[in-house]
């Protein structure tokens, strides 16, 4: 079976991931799984950057097929931020329920469509042999007036999604899946991932 590494430390993306690429027949390992916790400055200009940056730095330390997932949360009114700085914003270690009601207090004079906003989410794949592809998701949705629902992480209760009323924290888990940023970046990868693996 191939051994695909994903380079991410957060736990909330690598359940996600799991999920998605459930039906793949692949042995899909974390850094954790490794006992890896890599300094890598993620210092590119935009989300592909970042998760090149990733992927490339763990296969080269590893030697293995590695993905990795650059994402962030971009609110219009917030000229896009925090966008590919989503992880930074406001501190790395700031708790999100601090984070999330920092922006919704930043746009309470935003109404209706100035609440626009979007989860986006580029996966890279770096191969040992010096391949990069990248695939890319986005899901459209507006910041909700209060943070609402428990599922999911980081800015998930304030991400409202009109088709479904709700927020993707209140989505079950595997619908958010479905229907977010990674879901549709990773089904995208899994075509590139088929002419791969064996
Ligand atoms: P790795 O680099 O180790 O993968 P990270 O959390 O630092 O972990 P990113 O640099 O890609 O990863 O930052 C992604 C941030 O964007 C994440 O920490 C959340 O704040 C936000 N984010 C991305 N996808 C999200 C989602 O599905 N739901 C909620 N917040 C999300």
């Amino acid at each position: 079976m191939n051994k695909i590494i994903f380079a991410t430390s957060n736990e909330g993306k690598m359940d996600e991931i799991r999920d998605i690429l459930k039906d793949m027949n692949i042995e899909l390992l974390s850094l954790k799984d490794l006992g890896l916790n890599p300094d890598i400055n993620e210092n590119g200009k935009s989300f592909e950057e970042n998760a090149i940056i990733k992927a490339k730095a763990v296969m080269e330390m590893t030697g293995e097929m590695v993905l990795a997932d650059d994402s962030g949360l971009e609110v219009d009114y917030l000229d896009k931020a925090p966008g590919i700085y989503s992880a930074r914003f406001l501190g790395e270690d700031t708790p999100y329920s601090i984070k999330n009601q920092y922006i919704i207090d930043k746009l309470k004079n935003a109404q209706g469509n100035d609440r626009s906003a979007r989860f986006v989410c580029v996966v890279a794949l770096a191969m040992p042999k010096g391949d990069i592809i990248t695939r890319s998701g986005i899901i459209e949705g507006y910041i909700a007036n209060k943070i609402s629902g428990v599922g999911g992480f980081g800015y998930d209760p304030i991400f409202y999604v009109p088709e479904y009323k709700c927020t993707t924290a209140e989505l079950p888990f595997e619908h958010k899946n479905k229907i977010s940023h990674r879901g549709i970046a990773l089904n995208a990868m899994k075509k590139v991932l088929m002419q791969y693996i064996q």
